[in-house]
């Protein structure tokens, strides 16, 4: 497991042809024969030495990403855009990609790998929030600037890298707040699905749900809130216990997608309507959401873009050039209800 962990791979070397990012238009099951793909070259370099010792300058952009994993849909669309613009751009950019597993140690490891082969930037979604402030000096210790992506960590580490390119996630939980309040006329029962433990991507949305719901909608009540984990396994299987446990559930907000479709896949199990009976909220705004709003079995999501390749390549390379960023590189998202589902649909590339 370690080894084939710590095997990382210039995307170069890949067939480029599976790939296809937010810029292009959407391909069905492109995501899993990249991921694939990865997977295959991954194992294949196992046995080769990943570390060298202190280089000259490079000459490319030499930018070292630390995948969380493969947990959404979500997930799988930003790594493609990742891979797939690097490819578009193979004469200036080398990407040395890593795939954590979900696992925070790993991340920790594929960060001291870049380290160790002198990559010019390294960029990273934290899983979570905590625990990064050893491996983040040795950044900073090495010179290397580091861009967060999509997730932040705690303030005790805000000087240790050099911006966040995210989406606000406290925003998106209050959008997705008022679409629930809108939906149940401002009167009902709430579950509420989180995401993975400790990520700002899940303290973020519940920190504006929650926060919306109570101070412009008394009269909602979140009667249970657990996490999924991001993934949609989990996420039918949390609902399946909140379906047995309350029988008058009005609405779910899932903090992701993947989660409001396996609560989707619950609720038909347990025989009621799914965005009838129970309405059903995410954040994301995945294909597969907006297909089962279209369907009628989903009532809206909060889109978070994770077309964030050109903006890492872009602020990558000012921060290889000495220049300064932003600390924060906010993404405008938008909101999306079953009205629009139809006519956005064919425009939805993840
Ligand atoms: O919403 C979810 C994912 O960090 C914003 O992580 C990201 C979240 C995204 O796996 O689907």
């Amino acid at each position: 497991m370690r080894k084939s962990f710590l095997a990382m791979t210039m995307v170069a070397t890949l067939s480029l042809g599976l790939f296809t990012g937010c810029g292009s238009a959407p391909q069905e099951g492109a995501s899993t024969e990249a991921q694939e793909q990865t997977a295959a070259v991954v194992v294949e370099k196992a046995e080769e030495p990943v570390a060298t010792a202190a280089k000259p300058a490079n000459e490319k952009l030499v930018v070292g990403f630390a995948q969380i994993g493969q947990e959404s849909g979500w997930r799988d669309g930003e790594t493609n855009d990742i891979q797939w613009y690097a490819a578009q751009h193979t004469d200036t950019i080398d990407l040395v990609f890593a795939d954590a597993q979900q696992k925070q140690e790993n991340q920790i490891k594929a960060i001291r790998n870049f380290i160790d082969m002198g990559v010019d930037v390294i960029a990273f979604p934290p899983v979570v929030e905590t625990g990064w402030e050893a491996v983040l000096t040795e950044c900073k210790e090495a010179g290397i600037p580091v861009i967060l992506v999509d997730r932040g960590v705690d303030q005790s580490c805000a000087d240790l890298y050099a911006t966040q390119i995210s989406s606000d996630m406290v925003w998106e939980g209050q959008q997705a707040a008022d679409i629930v309040g809108d939906l149940l006329g401002g009167k009902g029962k709430v579950v509420e699905l989180e995401g993975t433990v400790g990520a700002s991507a899940a303290n973020g949305r519940k920190e504006g749900f929650d926060g919306e719901l109570k101070s412009k909608y008394p009269d909602i009540e979140i009667v249970a809130s657990q996490t999924g984990d991001f993934t949609r396994a989990l996420g039918k299987e949390v609902m399946e216990s909140f379906l047995k446990s309350y029988d008058d559930i009005d609405a779910v907000f899932a903090h992701n997608d993947d989660m409001a479709l396996g609560a989707i896949e619950a609720i038909k199990e347990a025989g009621k309507k799914p965005g009838v009976d129970i309405k059903v909220v995410g954040c994301d705004g995945v294909k597969g959401a907006f297909e089962a709003m279209v369907a009628g079995e989903m009532n809206g999501t909060v889109e978070c873009n994770p077309c964030l390749a050109g903006q890492i390549f872009d602020a990558a390379a000012k921060l290889k050039a000495g220049e300064s960023v932003d600390k924060w590189i906010v993404s405008n998202d938008g909101v999306f209800t079953q009205k629009d589902a139809e006519a956005e649909l064919p425009n939805r590339t993840y």
